[in-house]
């Protein structure tokens, strides 16, 4: 097993960011910050198919495991990601066992799934395909994210599929889909963050969170939560640079 997905499922805390700019430069800069992963976002950004792999390769080279926020559910976006080299994948808008279980089967080899064989860059095109083969049901993480109501509805059922192994909370599709936005509606999200999280431990699964800063990373911590998505490289460009304006100009 890897030692991330050792981690992960172990419930230690790791932390990562989102990487949205679609550029192996921006990979580096993050990729030698000391974080745990990072998450090459691919449902919020233009980043392609392509650019994954050289995203991944980029990462790679600074030995932090790169996983992939696919655009959809289709499974050929997950082979792809994996094929790619990706550590595993961050799978959005599960709202449903069914979801979480075509997830499972479109990431794991058989006999849990039904990924399919293909030399790509995770197996060096091919000449490491039985060790790849008997690796990668071991050591791939597959995280899916809970963010709508119906997610919410159905997280028991959710966190019980096997093969799971982070069930990943957006706050912010949350807060729309059940109608909990801004300070208003801060109880009624984290009530529902609190149901997500204690769902999925009570199943055995480790539960990752979105935040836009390390705020309240401990109090989310002491509930439960071991995977911290910290922001976005993009985020964080535009927070530092208009903080360091913000100060040479009263300088
Ligand atoms: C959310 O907060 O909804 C997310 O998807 C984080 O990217």
């Amino acid at each position: 097993m890897s030692d991330f997905r050792k981690k992960c499922i172990s419930y230690e805390r790791v932390v990562g960011t989102f990487a949205a700019i679609p550029h192996p430069v921006a990979i580096e800069v993050t990729a030698a910050t000391g974080l745990d992963f990072l998450c090459i976002d691919a449902e919020h950004s233009q980043i392609d198919r392509e650019l994954i792999e050289n995203l991944v390769r980029a990462s790679d080279a600074h030995h932090i495991p790169a996983l992939v926020r696919v655009p959809s559910h289709a499974s050929e976006w997950i082979a792809s990601a994996l094929d790619a080299g990706a550590a595993g994948v961050l799978v959005p808008r599960v709202s449903t066992s069914a979801q979480a279980k075509a997830a499972v089967m479109a990431t794991r080899y058989p006999p849990i799934g039904e990924r399919g064989v293909g030399p790509g860059r995770a197996s060096a095109y091919g000449y490491r395909i039985p060790d790849y083969l008997k690796a990668a049901n071991e050591s791939l993480v597959l995280a899916i994210q809970i963010e709508t109501a119906e997610g919410l509805a159905n997280v028991e059922e959710i966190a019980a599929v096997e093969g799971v192994d982070i069930i990943f909370i957006g706050p912010g599709d949350l807060s729309v889909s059940i109608d909990a936005m801004g300070p208003a509606g801060a109880e009624k999200l984290n009530a529902a963050i609190t149901t997500i999280t204690n769902a999925a431990r009570e199943a055995g699964k480790a539960v990752g969170i979105f935040r836009p800063s390390a705020d309240d990373v401990g109090k989310w911590a002491e509930a439960g939560i071991s995977f911290f998505m910290l922001a976005s490289d993009t985020m964080f460009l535009g927070a530092s640079l208009a903080a360091g304006v913000a100060a040479a100009r009263n300088a």
